[in-house]
């Protein structure tokens, strides 16, 4: 289970400070990530809908009478496409967002009236079990946005590996990844000018505010979206502009002006680094769509 008390205080006392990226998403966070897909600067979306725009078919080829079950699924905006394409014989999404989860499935109960939709309200960064109607379906996993950017390598490889052993052997997974470019290019999408991202950085210490009784002053803070090139990495960081004394859940915390709290990393690959990273997870990639570069989609088999 995720435990945002436990991770918010600890992430506070550490050195550096971070708290996992996974928390943005409250009902509000979100709401604002769905903004965030609409920013001229924010390329991801627009590139992989253009993608399963111009290929869906292609990718649907080898997954009809399957069940697709997405991680992460957000407003499920670009799976309209790819439900359209395969016909499924179930849909399963897959958030840790309640609220919005539900919305969401009842907007495609009315878009598809003969498509079962089972979701399933749980942290992908936990074990999951799928529900026991999909059962003997064989499963396409659908991991879309470049979500995966989200863990270091590390843990990317760890999930990559409990999707597998979840969807099982004759399983598929069709995974969206972001790709390295140009660094203004990609800067420029964390940091848009009309201030969304900023917005929904700084949530995450709104809704600290709000749920673990805090007193953070929104006010210090300021968004902060910087290249990695070590780590090939966009990073989104909180940075203090004054020192400020504040309570979390009754603990007592200070920063200095200028320390950062760092709050999202989103991996960029190469397309030679997204296949050994879907090799270390235990998937072979057969098909490839990436457009013109900036952005791509792999099909992989289990
Ligand atoms: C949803 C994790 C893919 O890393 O691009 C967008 C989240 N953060 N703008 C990303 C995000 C800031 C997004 N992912």
């Amino acid at each position: 289970m995720s435990d945002f008390r436990g991770d918010v205080l600890a992430g506070l006392a550490a050195r550096p400070r971070a708290i996992p990226a996974r928390y943005f998403y409250d009902d509000q966070g979100s709401a604002i990530f769905e903004e965030i897909t609409r920013i001229p600067e924010y390329y991801p979306t627009r590139a992989e809908q253009a993608l399963l725009d111009a290929h869906a078919g292609e990718m649907a080829l080898a997954c009809s009478g399957c069940a697709i079950v997405e991680y992460g699924s957000g407003a499920s905006v670009k799976t309209r496409t790819l439900l359209r394409a395969v016909a499924p014989a179930a849909y399963v999404p897959i958030d840790i967002s309640g609220d919005f989860l539900r919305a969401t499935a009842d907007a495609l109960r009315a878009d598809f009236p003969d498509m079962p939709v089972y979701p399933v309200e749980a942290d992908f960064s936990d074990a999951i079990a799928l529900p026991p109607e999909i059962a003997d379906l064989p499963k396409l996993g659908f991991f879309p946005g470049s979500t995966i950017g989200n863990l270091v390598p590390a843990d990317a490889v760890d999930l990559l590996r409990r999707m597998r052993v979840t969807l099982g052997e004759d399983s598929r997974l069709l995974i969206g990844m972001d790709r390295v470019k140009d660094v203004g290019t990609l800067v420029r999408a964390y940091d848009d000018a009309a201030g969304v991202t900023s917005r929904f950085n700084l949530n995450l210490l709104a809704r600290i505010n709000r749920e673990l009784d805090g007193t953070i002053p929104l006010g210090a803070f300021a968004h902060e979206a910087r290249w990695n090139d070590d780590l090939s990495r966009i990073e989104m960081h909180l940075r203090c502009e004054a020192d400020v004394a504040f309570t979390v859940a009754g603990k007592d915390f200070a920063m200095a002006a200028c320390e950062t709290i760092h709050t999202e990393n989103s991996h960029k690959y190469s397309a030679r680094a997204g296949r050994l990273l879907l090799a270390a997870g235990g998937w072979t990639v057969v098909g490839e769509w990436a457009g013109d570069g900036a952005f791509a989609l792999s099909l992989c088999e289990a």
